[in-house]
């Protein structure tokens, strides 16, 4: 299905929330309309006791104009009738920074390498998405494996979102970051 529409688009089969579990590292990503992580985004994925998937992320943010920090998120998610489809409930470690409640969809992954994660905020009349954001994920902050880049390149093009997505810097911003920035 290359129709565009959201209801159409093809998510992981028999996705694993245990292997997926652990640290992955943004080195791609496709922008919603606002606010939105800049760069050194890294996302760790737990699963609690009772099952249910939770996560923390960093990423570097520039909120009020110019004020520059490491944001420290939180999600928590819910489980949808598919298992790699889950609705996230997320805040920030501080008030100043964003919440909300978004889709949070595991497109395709092999758990030891790559993964590619799409959330749709907002869908037009025809089912088609007005508002998406997508990272695509590897357990390396160098990048992806040459390998992985013909699979992402495919999922891509059926996310409708082909040369839409920018390269994410790693610099070590948020290292050893609480939510503040110390230098
Ligand atoms: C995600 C996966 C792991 C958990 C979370 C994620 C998303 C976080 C944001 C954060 C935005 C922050 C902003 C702050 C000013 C998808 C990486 C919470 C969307 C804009």
């Amino acid at each position: 299905a290359q129709d565009c529409v959201v209801d159409n688009i093809q998510v992981m089969k028999d996705f694993d929330r245990y292997r997926y579990a652990g640290t992955w590292y943004a080195v791609a990503k496709k922008d919603p309309s606002g606010l939105f992580l800049l760069d050194n985004i890294e996302a760790t994925f737990k699963i609690e006791d009772d099952g249910r998937m939770t996560a923390t992320a960093k990423g570097r943010v520039i909120i009020l104009n110019n004020w520059e920090l490491c944001a420290q998120m939180f999600g928590t998610f819910e489980d949808t009738e598919d298992p790699a489809k889950f609705k996230m409930k997320y805040w920030g470690a501080a008030a100043h920074l964003q919440n909300g409640y978004d889709d949070h969809w595991v497109i395709d992954t092999d758990y030891d390498n790559y993964a590619i994660h799409y959330s749709c905020r907002q869908t037009d009349v025809d089912g088609t998405c007005l508002d998406s954001y997508s990272f695509i994920f590897s357990r390396h902050p160098t990048g992806l494996r040459p390998e992985d880049q013909k699979i992402v390149t495919q999922k891509k093009q059926e996310l409708c979102l082909l040369g839409k997505y920018r390269r994410v810097a790693h610099t070590g911003y948020c290292d050893n970051s609480g939510e503040k920035h110390l230098s």
